[in-house]
């Protein structure tokens, strides 16, 4: 295989309603949209679904367009492979920016899947037909809009709420929503805001039967949140300090956490994801996959990844449906019963829309060979 061209698209979607974090208020979502071209003509799409500010994550959009635009392009054009990981090792002097490698990535296994004939999911090994679905839901003022916005999306037939919450917005909060629902599968998520100072806290959070309380501590930590794991019942889950196959295994073996949450843009691409995956599943470690509020082509993605074996926890992968008003993709990802489909026509099984793709791209270069 061998690239010819590379396009990058800045595509900009209108959320379905606004998306309050603790920094923003956004109404529309930007993320790179990439399509590949190889020598054959054969063409493969990706996402690179990074957030516009550094709050997450060090990377923005723009850190992604540059790293993009002038490293990673240049160096994977006109050069030839044959397997992805030839593909990556093109590029492994360039550390980090792992949102800008996994949307490149993405894309080149895309168009590999297709050369083959075979699904994504089927390239990466996954096992499952369809994979059960779980809901993120921001923080929210006051608990009857929570609660108000929990039973819209049960009744949509999703199969795992995940709370975000933060200081003033935590025990008190998941106490009321455990008392409303006493069977359903919860989970929270502190997008680290929290220190071991607050060990008290979260130990209160143990009364409540969650399935896990994700990145509870700093975002690049691993020390820490092995001496809260061991002080909780609660399983911890790691988000923003895993990174690759590595950092699962040395988190694992502190006993850091008993979950980890793999993010495909975290992690570099598919592949490190699924080395992830390899790690906790030979380790008997339940692991299920996040999301970035991707469209529908990230989002086709997460779904065969999902379908791995040893996801066996429902992800945050929803239909495009709960963000987006119209997905980039026919046909659109959507859950039905709180289940998505896996595809199993070639790639991601889901095809870009041209038009839609035109009428909302804000920025656009090409890179040739
Ligand atoms: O921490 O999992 C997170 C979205 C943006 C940044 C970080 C996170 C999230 C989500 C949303 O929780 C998951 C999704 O529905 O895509
Ligand atoms: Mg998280």
């Amino acid at each position: 295989m061998r690239l010819r061209r590379i396009d990058l698209k800045l595509v900009r979607l209108p959320l379905v309603r606004p998306f309050r974090t603790s920094s923003s208020v956004k109404d529309h979502l930007a993320h790179i949209v990439l399509r590949v071209e190889a020598d054959d003509g054969l063409v493969g799409w990706g996402e690179c679904a990074s957030p516009s500010d550094p709050y997450y994550c060090p990377e923005t959009t723009e850190t992604c367009w540059h790293i993009l635009r002038d490293f990673l392009g240049p160096l994977v054009l006109g050069k030839d492979w044959e397997t992805i990981d030839e593909l990556t090792s093109f590029y492994r002097l360039v550390k980090g920016n792992t949102f800008a490698k996994a949307g490149l990535e993405m894309a080149c296994c895309d168009l590999l899947a297709r050369s083959q004939g075979v699904s994504l999911s089927s390239f990466l090994g996954g096992v499952r037909p369809r994979i059960a679905s779980g809901v993120s839901l921001g923080i929210e003022d006051d608990t009857a809009s929570l609660l108000d916005t929990i039973e819209r999306h049960l009744s949509a037939g999703y199969k795992r709420i995940k709370l975000k919450i933060g200081p003033g917005r935590d025990v008190e909060v998941v106490r009321e929503v455990r008392r409303v629902y006493p069977d359903l599968l919860l989970q929270v998520d502190a997008n680290s805001a929290y220190t071991l100072r607050d060990i008290d806290l979260l130990r209160r959070l143990d009364e409540f039967d969650l399935l896990l309380i994700e990145q509870p501590l700093a975002h690049d930590d691993i020390i820490d949140h092995a001496t809260l794991q061991a002080a909780l019942r609660t399983p911890v889950c790691l988000d923003e300090s895993i990174h690759s196959a590595d950092d699962a295994r040395k988190a694992l073996d502190l006993g850091a956490c008993r979950v980890i949450n793999i993010k495909v843009s975290r992690v570099g691409g598919l592949m490190e994801a699924r080395r992830i995956h390899d790690v906790c599943f030979n380790r008997g470690v339940p692991v299920w996959c996040g999301g970035m509020h991707e469209f529908g082509i990230g989002r086709a993605a997460n779904v065969a990844v999902c379908s791995l074996p040893g996801f066996l926890l429902p992800g945050d992968v929803s239909g495009s449906d709960k963000y987006y008003l119209q997905d980039l993709v026919d046909p659109p990802v959507l859950a039905r019963d709180g289940y998505v489909p896996v595809p199993s026509s070639p790639g991601l099984g889901h095809e870009p829309i041209p038009d839609l793709i035109v009428a909302n791209t804000r920025r656009e270069i090409t890179l040739d060979a």
